[in-house]
């Protein structure tokens, strides 16, 4: 993985702590971090200017961004240049996993200003958004996207390769976990999860992720392989059926007031 930027110093985090670490660490990924600035042409290093046509705001050059592309070492393999923007295609857990399973290099460029001259985009093989929002720079989106893909690396989490059991490895979200102790602030693990029953346990969990999807985000159940239990469950909340259709509203209550219904699941 390679990242172009202009501020090489914001990714020092990925070095100090946590997954991104680990996997360098590890040798299960390569991390480099290219100074766009050591691209520019004049004395003070510029990787901005003035917008063609007028207006407030700087464009970030194609200059420095192509030359550093160009100045990028042989790939081994297939390699996929992608400039992080609002503009890109909505990221998805599916597409973090392809590429992790791909293993090709992924060139990641951030943009920064007000936007990036146009002449970066016919040079690049795609562009990704996170959301729809604005950021100050595609710096954050970049490491948003180290980190989700390189937890999927094999050998990187180790932890009986935890990802595998992972919100959105099922499609659903993740349904409500507890740990120690067993009374906190007066709200009681379930006592399903304290009984031993593993067969419960696991209807149990699975009924909370259905749940929570449901109520949350109920256009993800379209994409959900469901046995005849988990169909007859979502009838019980008011699901139609294959047909789709959502929920009157999608939950906005706080957390405490899922919690309780998630302790009272039947
Ligand atoms: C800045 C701006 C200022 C005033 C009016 C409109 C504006 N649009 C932008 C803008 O989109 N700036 C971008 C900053 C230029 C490309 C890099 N930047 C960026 C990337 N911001 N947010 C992202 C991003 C990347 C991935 N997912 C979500 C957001």
């Amino acid at each position: 993985m390679t990242v172009l930027t202009g501020f090489p110093a914001l990714f020092a985090s990925l070095d100090a702590e946590g997954i991104v670490r680990i996997a360098l660490q590890r040798g299960c990924a390569e991390l480099r971090i290219v100074d766009l600035r050591e691209y520019a042409r004049d004395r003070h290093r510029t990787i901005d200017d003035y917008p063609y046509g007028g207006g407030p705001g700087m464009i970030m050059k194609a200059g420095p961004v192509l030359r550093a592309l160009a100045a990028l070492p042989p790939a081994e393999g297939p390699r996929e240049r992608l400039l992080l923007s609002p503009q890109g295609r909505p990221l998805v857990q599916r597409d973090l996993a392809s590429r992790a399973a791909r293993g090709g290099e992924l060139v990641l460029i951030c943009g920064r200003y007000k936007g990036v001259d146009e002449r970066i985009r016919s040079r690049i093989d795609g562009e990704i958004s996170l959301g729809d929002y604005v950021l100050s720079g595609g710096e954050l989106a970049a490491m948003v996207m180290i980190d989700g893909l390189y937890r999927l690396i094999p050998g990187v989490l180790g932890d009986l390769d935890s990802a595998r059991g992972d919100s959105f490895s099922s499609g659903l979200l993740d349904g409500a976990w507890y740990t120690r102790p067993e009374e906190c602030d007066g709200q009681r693990v379930p006592e399903v999860l304290l009984s031993g029953h593993h067969a419960e346990i696991r209807q149990w969990r699975r009924r909370s992720a259905l749940r929570r999807t449901w109520e949350r985000r109920p256009e993800l159940l379209t994409g959900v392989a469901l046995s005849d239990e988990d169909r007859c469950f979502l009838r019980s909340l008011g699901w139609p059926g294959a047909a789709g259709g959502a929920p009157a509203r999608v939950s906005t209550e706080t957390p405490h007031a899922e919690r309780r219904r998630d302790a009272a699941d039947e």
